[in-house]
């Protein structure tokens, strides 16, 4: 799973960036147009389960990889302009995290949250649009000359450019993401969206639930919109310490987690992704899987040879298995099932494939 987080300059991307990947010190990174990479490894108590029970020689969570994109016209422009090229890395990510700033800050002046948000929805349905204007005038073109091949994706063109004139994003257009003919294009306004309000510290609950109920209203005829909150300052620093002192300061704060965890499942949920288990003595492993996948389709993520040569899967839901003992006793109470390629998986299934290539 890879997700960008992306805002305004000063907006707190490198902070969230450091929360949500344990607190890597990276040095100034302003003016340049890579983003940094973090790699954060799921913790998952199942996945601790499986691997106490097994005692693999190799224990395999499922990895986030966030991408801390610089900012957002950092050189000083008063204009907000993403440059191209920062677009292009962040259309490589599935999701993004919108950092909205809601504290005061002596660089970037008073907390202005919503026209903040817009700017950064903007300058990304712009982006979006430039592209579909470019394309559709060449297809458009093409389409004259007699290319009949062209005519699905004309319709398709002419709808997007019409949701993007009227200042829309593209994730109220499914097929934006959906087609064939539109999906590579990666529009940055049809990605799902985290968007994270930047808190500080003095902000109270009721200021922050208020311009969560005001986000959620403006963004009420967009699916996959999830909106949290945090303290980035507080949660960086809660991500660089041992798990007692985080225990010790997220109690203070009356969080029952750090942002790390809750973002990550918040990001499974927004893009719809489950875990199922594979489990032996060699190596105990969480797969992440889109939800309403098919067994041979899992299979197929594990090894192609196991899509090919698919004959069935033995699935037993942790829960069982947990209750069970062991495999063996999940066996006994019939707790092991056998199912076929259509079979659509579960969170927290354990899987053992049958193969034949
Ligand atoms: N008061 C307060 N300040 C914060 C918080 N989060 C970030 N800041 C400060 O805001 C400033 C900008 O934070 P960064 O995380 O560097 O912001 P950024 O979005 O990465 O900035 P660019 O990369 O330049 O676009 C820094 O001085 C941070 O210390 C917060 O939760 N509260
Ligand atoms: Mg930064």
């Amino acid at each position: 799973m890879k997700l960008g987080i992306i805002g305004l300059p000063g907006s707190g991307k490198t902070t969230v960036f450091r929360a949500l990947t344990g607190g890597i010190e990276i040095t100034d990174r302003k003016g340049h147009l890579e983003p940094a990479l973090g790699v954060v490894k799921v913790s998952d108590p199942r996945l601790d389960w499986l691997a106490d029970h097994y005692k693999p020689k190799k224990i395999t969570p499922v990895h986030v990889e966030y991408m801390d994109i610089p900012g957002v016209g950092s050189e000083g422009k008063a204009q907000h302009s993403i440059s191209d090229k920062i677009l292009a890395h962040t259309r490589t990510a599935e999701a993004l995290v919108h950092c909205i700033r809601f504290y005061d800050s002596a660089m970037s002046g008073a907390a202005n949250p919503i026209s903040d948000y817009k700017a950064v929805e903007d300058e990304m349905i712009l982006s979006d649009f430039a592209i579909v204007e470019k394309r559709l005038e060449r297809v458009s073109k093409d389409a004259q000359k007699g290319r009949k091949d062209l005519a699905e994706e004309l319709s398709l063109l002419k709808e997007a450019y019409e949701i993007l004139e009227q200042g829309k994003p593209l994730r109220i257009f499914p097929p934006a993401v959906e087609s064939d003919k539109l999906k590579g294009f990666a529009f940055l306004s049809a990605k799902p969206q985290l968007l994270l309000i930047n808190s500080g510290e003095n902000k109270t609950k009721a200021e922050i639930d208020r311009l969560r109920t005001e986000l959620r209203e403006i963004t009420a005829d967009q699916p996959n919109i999830t909106i949290d909150s945090l303290n980035a300052d507080a949660e960086a620093e809660i991500a660089r310490l041992s798990e007692e002192d985080a225990r010790e300061f997220l109690d203070e704060l009356e969080l029952e987690e750090g942002a790390k965890e809750r973002i990550i499942k918040k990001s499974f949920e927004l893009l719809n992704y489950i875990v199922f288990f594979t489990a032996g003595e060699p190596e105990v492993r969480a797969w992440q899987l889109q939800n309403g996948m098919s067994a041979v389709k899992a299979a197929g993520t594990v090894h192609s040879d196991m899509e090919r040569g698919f004959i069935r899967a033995e699935v037993v839901s942790y829960d069982d298995f947990k209750a069970a003992g062991s495999l063996a006793a999940a066996h006994k109470v019939g707790k092991v099932r056998l199912e076929g390629r259509d079979y659509l998986i579960k969170d927290g299934d354990i899987i053992l494939f049958r193969f034949n290539v």
